[in-house]
């Protein structure tokens, strides 16, 4: 099988009201869709996202400048592939745009592998459950009040989900207490809860707030601090019993490394496209199996559930349902909060153009 050519679009999906967290204001989420043809008829699919369309043009055109090593290749040969875009892309950094763009390729490959084989990815990359748990992460944003809060706790809990996110990083601590209690008081102690400041806090502020959480039970404490604070994590790790969880902004698996070695993270949260794809987030992820590190792997709900169906040491899936728009088939909560992973060959979501025709730019 060889790849015969790249074809590209850009989806740019408007959100219902814009979204904050501690960081973000978020309109739109844009998506830079893949599609590799090959030579047997099979099509491969990866996607990548941001929340700007003007600079997602820019991922794009660097996706478009690695043709002449994606065009006629054999998409098995995907770790040989993922190694000369990195070494072509060594100029320009291991981090940033040029993986970025590097993850569309590898996620496309992959698909192409599951199709010629005809298995689900889960299963060609070693399976170890076929349903995963997940949390409701699409709501609960720093932009809604407690009232708002507690209604959208309450409907999450009546779709099933067992588990649901809470972003923080109010002004004020105390204002941040009572989203939590808010939260808590709709969903009771039985359903887990997580919290998330965005990195938008300072050491001194994430330790006030941290000595707080711990009355709440959370399964965790996630980006308390800006990425780099290797001293500062380690330090909140120290005097906290709450877990602490992060890694969504590292680049490849040697971010997540130095994040293991340096700030002692309880919890890792390897993002898909900052791995650059589905190669070197199963190398993340093999490597935190050995250090007895838990994964959850940040959003891309359809592409991560393989991850987490595969990684003995992934705990939750992370359910964001942004890109459900781009996708035919449907994902389902079941009654124990879980999703059944496809049994449809590679990814088992494939772009559904009559869903997202009407958001595509000319
Ligand atoms: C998040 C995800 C996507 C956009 C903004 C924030 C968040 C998460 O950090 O972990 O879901
Ligand atoms: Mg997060």
């Amino acid at each position: 099988m060889r790849i015969t050519k790249m074809e590209t679009a850009l989806v740019d999906l408007p959100l219902p009201e814009p979204l904050r967290t501690a960081i973000h204001e978020i309109k739109n989420v844009c998506c830079f869709l893949l599609t590799l043809h090959t030579d047997s008829g099979l099509t491969g699919e990866g996607y990548g996202f941001s929340f700007q369309m003007n600079r997602l043009k820019a991922i794009r055109d660097f996706t478009l400048s690695l043709e002449n090593l994606v065009i006629g290749r054999d998409p098995h040969d995907v770790e040989k592939i993922w190694a000369d875009i990195q070494r072509a892309l060594n100029f320009y950094g291991q981090a940033g745009v040029a993986v970025l763009a590097t993850n569309p390729i590898d996620l496309a490959c992959w698909d192409l592998i599951g199709k010629a084989a005809g298995q689900p990815l889960y299963r060609l990359f070693g399976a170890c459950r076929d349903r995963v748990p997940v949390y409701a992460s699409g709501g609960l944003w720093l932009s809604s009040d407690c009232e708002a809060l507690a209604r959208e706790a309450r409907s999450f809990r009546a779709q099933n989900f067992r588990a649901m996110k809470l972003r923080l990083g109010s002004p004020r601590w105390q204002d941040d207490i009572a989203r939590v209690e808010a939260v808590r008081d709709a969903i009771g102690p039985d359903i887990a809860l997580m919290v998330d400041a965005n990195q938008g806090l300072n050491e001194a502020r994430a330790l006030r707030l941290g000595r707080e959480l711990e009355r709440f039970d959370l399964v965790w404490y996630e980006e308390p601090l800006p990425t780099w604070c290797d001293a500062g994590h380690r330090a909140l790790a120290q005097a906290l019993d709450v877990p602490l969880a992060s890694g969504e902004t590292e680049y490849t698996a040697q971010g997540i490394r130095r994040m293991v070695e340096h700030a002692g993270i309880d919890i890792m949260m390897p993002d898909l496209q900052r791995m650059g794809g589905y190669t070197e987030m199963r190398r993340a992820c093999q490597y935190l199996a050995v250090r007895e590190v838990p994964v959850s792997p940040h959003i891309f709900t359809e592409h991560s559930l393989h991850i987490v169906a595969s990684s003995p040491n992934a705990t939750w899936c992370e359910h964001m349902p942004w890109f459900s728009a781009l996708f035919a088939e449907e994902m389902t909560i079941d009654a124990d909060g879980m999703v059944a992973l496809p049994d449809r060959p590679g990814i088992g979501f494939t772009f559904d153009p009559n869903k997202f025709d009407k958001y595509r730019l000319a």
